[in-house]
């Protein structure tokens, strides 16, 4: 067995089984860690909780919308400000942030008053707004209010209003994946159906588990609208609440982030007939891959061949140039889910660098085959790590620079050892061709930034290096 067990992790045996390195001959059936279970008490997790899963990640990138949490003020401003899921109406969902403020009283006395008037207040202060999402938190559910009841209330005293209620409080699940699954469910259930749209073209989908980062969801639909294809609604990066009720008149879902919104695709097969086609945006062969996929579902191959060879020509030198400077750079690639094996092979292949280890948050293990699957010998793979462990794998695999989050990613800068944000970029967007460019032009700045080289000076051991020519990468 190709377990590893963290030095760190010795007094916690039970982690053994959550970390692995690829060997000679190891296939999925020997090479995979555990996923998806509780956090072993005594590691420090740095997983989301159910609530985060289902609204930060999921639910607020829609634009048109108040988003309100029925729970202390704490749980929706934790998070919400390093979100980047941008919009085009002037970033309402990112500007606001609302919340039913429960106290302590509420959780003795009951706080569906306090809902009612938050509710009121918040229409009555944005009157161009009619629309808003509820969010259930930890605090609310344990006290059993009836968020659904309260909602039909409103929509009936106020008709020009529509509301849909996620019951996703932190506890329902092991992490931010089972707040993903209940509100897909929960946006099937209650919304999808109950709005007819207008269909202009012969081609349409559903864009699905695209939350805009940066702008991702704005590069992936300029190339399907050049096609021909017309885009029913995004779930749910710049989407619009309205869209997303009509999700069940598509032909087709396309769907980028399996991990987080695989679940509406598949209900959408069941309930409707709808297939789901996988794309994936990330590396040039990817997106040009994934634009043949649906040209041929649509018999619009011509089409999707005219785009990949105009946004070839266009930024494949680029990517080349940043390629030969990035040989053999070795990256720890260290996101929430699927980004790692979205990543894995192809930064390799088509930025040349070196992936020597790759870890989820919360990844099931469908992620962790995919990522093993694409990820070399000795590559060490890690589920739910901690804060030690992170560290001493990056001692030991000799890691030039991390793709993760903001928490981890303060750590390894502690460390030297430069960060990129795989979860809200630096300068994106990274999908698509061009985004590809910039994701190797930041992971360029982040690996030979002077600022970078400057840091990994100890000036109380070496001399000012002005003479060790740092500044001087081309
Ligand atoms: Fe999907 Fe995402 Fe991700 Fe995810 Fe996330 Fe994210 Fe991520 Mo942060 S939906 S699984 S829960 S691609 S927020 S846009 S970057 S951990 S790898």
């Amino acid at each position: 067995m190709p377990y590893h067990l963290f030095k760190c992790s010795e007094c916690i045996p039970e982690r053994e089984k959550h970390a692995v390195v690829k060997g000679e001959s190891d296939d999925l059936s020997t090479c995979l860690p555990l996923g998806y279970l509780n956090t072993i008490p005594g590691s420090i997790s740095e997983r989301g909780c159910a609530f985060c899963g289902a609204k930060h990640v999921i639910g607020t990138p829609m634009k048109d919308v108040i988003h309100l949490s029925h729970g202390p003020v704490g749980c929706t401003y934790d998070t919400w400000q390093t979100k980047r899921y941008i919009s085009d109406d002037g970033n309402f969902q990112l500007k606001y942030t609302f919340a039913s403020d429960m106290k302590e009283k509420h959780v003795v006395f009951g706080a569906e008053d306090q809902l009612r008037n938050s509710i009121k207040e918040a229409f009555k202060a944005f009157p161009h707004i009619k629309r808003m999402t509820i969010y259930q938190t930890c605090a609310s559910a344990l006290i059993g209010d009836d968020i659904n009841a309260l909602a039909q209330e409103i929509m009936e005293e106020m008709p020009e209003v529509d509301i849909f209620v996620c019951n996703s409080p932190g506890f329902a699940g092991p992490s931010q994946s089972g707040g993903h699954h209940k509100i897909n469910i929960a946006w099937i259930n209650q919304k999808v159906g109950t709005i007819e749209p207008e269909i202009k073209s012969r081609y349409v989908i559903n864009y699905v588990g695209d939350y805009n980062i940066q702008g991702d969801v704005e590069i992936m639909c300029d190339y399907f609208r050049r096609m021909g294809i017309q885009v029913l609604s995004v779930f749910t990066g710049n989407g619009k609440y309205d869209d997303l009720r009509a999700m069940h008149k598509a032909q087709l879902n396309v769907l980028e982030c399996a991990r987080s919104a695989e679940y509406i695709c598949n209900e959408l097969r069941v309930r409707y007939g709808t297939p789901r086609l996988d794309i994936d945006g990330f590396g040039h062969e990817m997106v040009s891959e994934s634009l043949l996929k649906i040209g041929l579902f649509f018999g619009l191959e011509k089409e999707a061949q005219a785009i990949i060879d105009e946004e070839t020509a266009r930024w494949r030198p680029e990517l080349d140039w940043y390629a030969k400077r990035l040989k053999g750079v070795k990256v720890c690639l260290w996101p929430g889910g699927s980004k790692l094996w979205h990543w894995a092979h192809i930064i390799e292949k088509e930025m040349g660098l070196d992936v020597v280890s790759i870890y989820s948050k919360f990844g099931h293990q469908g992620d962790f085959e995919k990522g093993i699957a694409r990820a070399k010998v000795g590559t060490l793979a890690i589920d739910d790590p901690n804060e030690l462990e992170g560290l001493e794998a990056m001692e030991d695999w000799k890691a030039d620079i991390i793709f993760t989050g903001k928490r981890p990613g303060e750590v390894a800068k502690k460390v030297l050892v430069p960060y990129l944000n795989a979860h809200a970029y630096h300068n994106g967007p990274w999908k698509g061709f061009e985004g590809w460019v910039r994701f190797a032009r930041d992971i360029y700045n982040a690996v030979y930034s002077p600022i970078h080289q400057l840091a990994k000076i100890d000036i109380t051991k070496d001399e000012y290096p002005l003479d060790q020519g740092f500044m001087t990468q081309e």
